[in-house]
């Protein structure tokens, strides 16, 4: 019985502590942004690279991908004073020695997406990680993983974090892994194709030091590529 009992307690106090954990999550949910609350909203100052290719390609058969806008992409709204806080940070990476290029390339600001402006990290599933050197309130990563010819780069996951090692505070803000190949959970989010815009992931403000990129290889090749990663955001007060 009193062991019962140590169990109906220690139930009720899982309960309570998913309570209390779930509180602020909520409250978060139904507050407003933390801009809205009198801050100025500006879109983000982004600088796209040239088109190196126009139109859309109609003869990708990828499954659920998500349709070309047709248009620019609608401006990106945050705190006026975000820029990219990622320029000229350090990154590392899954595969330390790239096929083609330096490391170093995913925030050099060169975004032009021909030969010798991407590097390219092995096949399979690879990785990068940027070190904003200190937290920063994170409200959006755009990237470009090749946007020389049309593709689609597979299991794209971008997640921020606490630590360099992904395993404190780990929050993921895109997933399109579908099938959960890379085991990070399965995602929802679509796949895309790539193009000079880039891909524009929220990051809702969260206050992370880390920002990381997952893909495993494209509809071409087996291999990864990274053009330019781009963090907007500001030092977390
Ligand atoms: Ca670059
Ligand atoms: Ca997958």
């Amino acid at each position: 019985m009193a062991r019962q009992n140590g169990l109906i307690r220690t139930t009720l106090g899982l309960a309570l502590l998913a309570s209390l954990t779930l509180l602020p999550a909520a409250l978060h949910a139904q507050a407003p942004a933390p801009a809205a609350a009198g801050a100025q909203l500006v879109p983000l100052p982004i600088q796209l690279p040239k088109p190196m290719f126009e139109g859309t390609p109609q003869n990708l058969t990828i499954p659920n991908l998500q349709k070309p806008l047709g248009r620019p992409r609608d401006p990106f709204l945050a705190p006026a004073g975000v820029t990219n806080v990622a320029k000229g940070k350090k990154v590392t990476s899954s595969d330390m020695e790239p096929v083609i290029g330096e490391i170093e390339q995913v925030t050099d600001g060169d975004k032009k997406g021909a030969d010798g402006s991407f590097v390219e990290l092995g096949p399979g599933v690879q990785h990068v990680t940027i070190d904003l050197g200190a937290p920063h309130e994170v409200y959006a990563v755009l990237f470009w993983h090749f946007h020389k010819t049309p593709r689609v780069y597979l299991d794209v996951v971008v997640q921020l974090a606490d630590d360099a090692a992904f395993k404190k505070n780990v929050r993921t803000f895109f997933n399109n892994d579908a099938d959960n190949t890379i085991g990070l959970g399965a995602g929802t989010d679509m796949n895309y194709v790539e193009t000079a815009e880039g891909k524009l992931v929220d990051a809702k403000g969260s206050v992370a030091r880390y920002v990381r990129l997952y893909s495993r290889g494209n509809n071409a090749n087996e291999l990864n590529h990274y053009v330019e990663a781009e963090v907007f955001g500001r030092p977390a007060k």
